[in-house]
């Protein structure tokens, strides 16, 4: 059985299709300016969003073109860097060299490890002599666009095989006995056949004429110059290293060999390294 209840039919609310067209137009009126309130709000949620995009990627645009530049700058620091060490082209400057302008430098010929050597002199078209402008301290002025020239046993143009071999250098520093550890030569500006390839250096606490003698020497390296292959005009060979525990406060520096058969021998520097 249906059971019903009692209802107020006064009270009821009335149908009024105005009344609900107005509603629902008030509807759509909150509707379109809620709709209008979300498209301003994205519009400048969208907007703001991309001036900081915009501003952001200004920021690491300017930031990569400073890293760019930064770069740049190492790169350019580091071809400096490269050249300054190319020890081929130039003289080390890394390492303070031991020989200074200001020591006792003097010319040798007829002169071998271990044996006397006899001084050589300004050339005058004799024997054991080396050119004029070009004396033994051109080859310690720390300028490699000067050279040290000897001839030896030969006269100038004579081209005998031999000729700048037993010829070299001594010097007695100044600064007191250092512990030198390596050298460095360097080419002089024209005939590669000159350069030194066989090398001796020795060492003394001699001094003066004693120098001469081939007892006041020891040996403390024999072996290659580091010009065999030729490293071009106004270069240098690497730094040769070599095991040495003496201190010494002169050193003798011969030439066994040069490159070809020519008339003289010539580099424009030696530097001895060490401490
Ligand atoms: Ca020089």
């Amino acid at each position: 059985m249906m059971q019903t209840s009692k209802v107020d039919v006064q009270n009821l609310p009335t149908y009024n299709p105005s009344t609900r067209s107005n509603r629902i137009c008030d509807l759509a009126s909150k509707r379109k300016l809620t709709c209008m309130i979300y498209f301003t709000i994205i519009t400048i949620l969208i907007v703001v969003g991309s001036v900081i995009s915009f501003y952001a990627s200004s920021k690491r645009l300017k930031k990569t073109a400073k890293s760019t530049s930064s770069s740049s700058v190492v790169n350019e620091q580091f071809e400096v860097t490269t050249i300054v060490t190319d020890t081929r082209s130039l003289i080390n400057k890394d390492l303070p060299p031991l020989i200074t302008p200001n020591d006792t430098i003097y010319g040798v010929y007829e002169a071998f490890m271990g044996y006397n050597s006899t001084i050589a002199s300004p050339y005058t078209n004799g024997t054991g002599q080396y050119h004029l402008d070009e004396s033994p301290s051109n080859a310690c002025d720390g300028n490699i666009a000067t050279k040290y020239v000897n001839f030896g046993l030969c006269a100038a143009d004579a081209h005998i095989c031999g000729c700048g071999s037993q010829t070299g250098l001594h010097i007695e520093l100044k600064r007191g006995a250092p512990l030198v550890t390596g050298f460095q030569i360097c080419t002089g500006d024209d005939y590669p056949g000159r350069d030194p390839i066989l090398v001796t250096l020795e060492g003394s606490n001699h001094s003066g004429t004693d120098l001469l003698v081939g007892s006041s020497w020891s040996l403390i390296y024999v072996g290659d110059s580091d010009l065999k292959s030729d490293p071009g005009r106004h270069k240098c060979g690497t730094i040769q290293m070599f095991p040495n525990s003496n201190r010494y406060k002169s050193y003798r520096f011969l030439i066994l060999s040069v490159r070809q058969v020519l008339d003289c021998a010539q580099y424009s520097e030696l530097q001895l390294y060490g401490y």
